[in-house]
């Protein structure tokens, strides 16, 4: 028998764990980010200079949280409409992390991506942290996406793949400055945000990232 390839597993350092969440963790992961919401507020952020809107709502846990304004692309301490701390990562969160990253210091950041049927998200690079030592573990919640990776330069091939509920996908080594997007969602695909119409409505995708923000070795984390 031919052992079919698993997306991706070319692309070195990247790593796809396809269901690594059933559809019992998957819901209980999904409660609690929507307790972090609860404290920080989903919001639309702009794009630098242009003031342009994201389609994705983000929201952030953990010490440090992601954020674009028309000043730039940053990670603050604050969330930038209640200016409150960022509330905790979850337990939850931190053990995929504990369980995927194969990094011996913990996540600074999760952000919390948020994407209604028409969302997506251009292709780019995360270069807005001091360390690329460390992974980034990513788990997506509810429909499923077709996410697109390319390599180091803007312009080169690229490729994609679908990333369902309860996938989880690290980028660790050269892959970790990838380009990388989210083309379109699936909607419809996945009933796991259905109970959450008030926070998510016309169901859609959350997808978490754990990131490393500074270099580790200058603090006790
Ligand atoms: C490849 N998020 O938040 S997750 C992002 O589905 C982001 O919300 C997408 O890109 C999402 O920055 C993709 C998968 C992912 C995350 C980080 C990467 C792929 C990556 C970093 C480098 C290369
Ligand atoms: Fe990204």
């Amino acid at each position: 028998m031919t052992e079919r390839r698993q997306a991706g597993t070319d692309i070195p350092g990247l790593r796809l764990y396809p269901g690594a969440l059933d559809r019992n963790g998957a819901e209980s992961l999904l409660a609690d980010i929507v307790g972090v919401i609860r404290e920080a507020p989903l919001y639309r952020p702009v794009m630098p200079r242009s003031g342009r809107p994201f389609s994705v709502r983000m929201t952030n846990c953990g010490k440090l949280g992601w954020l674009s304004d028309r000043n730039g692309y940053r990670y603050g301490e604050r969330h930038p409409e209640t200016n409150r701390p960022w509330p905790p990562m979850p337990g939850s969160v931190l053990a995929l992390w504990r369980e995927f990253a194969g990094y011996p210091h913990e996540p600074e950041a999760c952000l919390v991506n948020y994407y209604g049927p028409d969302a997506k998200m251009g292709l780019h690079r995360d270069e807005d942290e001091a360390d690329f030592s460390a992974p980034i573990v990513s788990i997506s919640l509810g429909d499923t996406a077709r996410f697109r990776i390319g390599g180091p330069e803007r312009g080169g091939p690229t490729r994609s793949f679908p990333l369902a509920s309860g996938d989880v996908l690290v980028l660790g080594g050269p892959s970790r400055l990838y380009y990388h997007g989210i083309d379109r969602l699936m909607a419809g695909s996945s009933t796991l945000l259905a109970p959450y119409g008030y926070v998510f409505a016309d169901g859609g995708r959350v997808n978490l990232t754990l990131r490393r923000v500074t270099a580790p070795g200058d603090g006790k984390t």
